[in-house]
């Protein structure tokens, strides 16, 4: 449970009893001001409202506050198109970056479902963006939806390029899944030469 007023996160067992407890007041990771609600996503990860300071924290269950082996975005409940900047603990998002609910209209991307994150709301402009992560990643799911055109997807290591492609998509093929895996990279950088584009990103595979 959420200890709004305490500014923590209580655990107890099923039948009520105190086990653990974790956080304090304040702006950092770890800590709260003003947490409303909580949620466990299927990896047991938990995700912390944290309205004070407008961010959603994620912790293992023993209140780690390093980023778990994976983040799917499932059983946050924000509302769509909610602006993201940094409320992931270990990911820090920048340009335009949004929360994206399942929509039932989505393409069936193999690797991007359920909850996701976009950089795409309609009648909008779309803008580059990037991702820097405080722990190394092994692997990222993404998926583009655009007017045909390229897209350059570069994953870095402390600043330096491990991996650059340059993904050819068209408007709605469901063929268009994208990713990396099997690199070590604590850097996203997205980039586009046409209109219309819809990037998706799920399932960040954390590594040490
Ligand atoms: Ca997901």
């Amino acid at each position: 449970m959420v200890a709004t007023l305490n500014n923590r996160v209580e655990k107890f067992n099923s039948n009520g009893e105190y086990i653990s407890q974790f956080g304090t007041q304040g702006s950092g990771n770890g800590q709260f001001y003003n947490p409303l609600s909580i949620a466990l996503d299927s990896s047991n990860n938990i995700y912390v409202v944290d309205a004070g300071n407008d961010r959603v924290q994620v912790f293992s269950q023993n209140g780690l506050n390093q980023p778990q082996q994976t983040i799917d975005f499932e059983n946050i409940n924000l509302p769509l198109y909610t602006s993201l900047t940094n409320q992931y603990a270990g990911v820090n998002f920048s340009g335009a970056t949004f929360f994206d609910p399942t929509s039932p209209n989505a393409p069936p991307f193999p690797n991007v479902t359920g909850n996701r994150i976009s950089n795409f709301i309609p009648e909008q402009s779309v803008r580059d963006f990037s991702m820097s992560f405080t722990s190394n990643l092994s692997a990222i799911g993404f998926s583009l939806i655009s007017q045909p055109g390229d897209t350059t997807i570069k994953a870095l290591l402390d600043g330096k390029i491990v991996e650059s492609q340059i993904f050819h998509t068209d408007l709605t093929s469901s063929g268009n899944f994208l990713g990396f895996q099997g690199l070590k990279f604590n850097q996203v950088q997205i980039s586009k030469n046409s209109y219309d584009r819809a990037f998706q990103l799920d399932n960040l595979q954390f590594t040490n």
